[in-house]
């Protein structure tokens, strides 16, 4: 048994305060799960995400922001992702392509064709079998996230960005049902975790 899930939403969602829930439910379940986040999860992915987040360079190209996000996935794919699948793991990934479909389609409105174009070339046919989108209003999610530290370098966008980010991925959720789904993630933790754990039975990840 072995599934690819990925973790979505604009900041402050809730992203990683679910993840360890998420794998608790899987491991239950029979899972042997790797945990893993994007951009990241390998030497190279790590390096170029402190580029990418940091401010020492604040006026990179968006085209070089989505190369950059897509190296960085290359590598992930064949250092992580598809060895762990094909050791019959299961991945679960806090964001992957629906991020960059979202923040650099969405949000830097970058020509959708160019991301689906590297998305082909970069994982041939793999998909997430299962995404979860948690999305909730962007003053809930920016007000969530201010508490806790300083914004990185894509953090710092306004308020518009955001918006189209959260509009991008409700759009990816509409135009594909059968893999990718929206929680709502502005209610309490433990009623976003009573959604996470239905939609897990419903789309036939956990057993029972
Ligand atoms: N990015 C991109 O542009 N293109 C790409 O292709 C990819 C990524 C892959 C890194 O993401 C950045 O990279 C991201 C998109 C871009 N930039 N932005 N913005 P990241 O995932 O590492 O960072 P993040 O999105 O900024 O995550 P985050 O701020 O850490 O948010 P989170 O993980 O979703 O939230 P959290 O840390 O779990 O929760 C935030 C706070 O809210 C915390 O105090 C919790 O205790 C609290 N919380 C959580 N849930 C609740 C509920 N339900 N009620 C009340 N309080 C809650």
């Amino acid at each position: 048994m072995r599934k690819f899930i990925t973790l979505e939403g604009i900041e402050g969602v809730g992203k990683t305060s679910n993840l360890h829930y998420i794998q608790g439910l899987l491991e239950l379940s029979g899972h042997s799960c790797v945990v893993t986040r994007e951009p990241g999860g390998t030497l190279l992915g790590e390096a170029l995400r402190e580029l990418l987040l940091s401010h020492s360079d604040d006026s990179m190209s968006a085209d070089a922001e989505l190369l950059m996000m897509f190296a960085a996935r290359a590598e992930h794919l064949n250092k992580v992702i598809r060895p762990a699948l094909e050791n019959n793991q299961t991945v679960l990934c806090d964001r992957f392509t629906e991020a960059t479909y979202a923040y650099q389609g969405g949000g830097r409105q970058l020509d959708v064709d160019k991301i689906s174009k590297l998305e082909v070339w970069v994982q041939e046919d793999l998909r997430p079998d299962l995404t979860l989108i948690l999305d909730a209003p962007v003053e809930v999610g920016r007000a969530r996230a201010g508490r806790r530290s300083e914004p990185d370098r894509i953090e710092k966008e306004h308020d518009a960005f955001f918006q189209r980010v959260r509009k991008a991925y409700i759009n990816l959720a509409e135009r594909y049902p059968h893999r990718i789904c929206l929680i709502n993630a502005s209610v309490e933790l433990d009623a976003v975790q009573l959604q996470i754990h239905k939609k897990l039975l419903e789309y036939n990840i956990l057993i029972g």
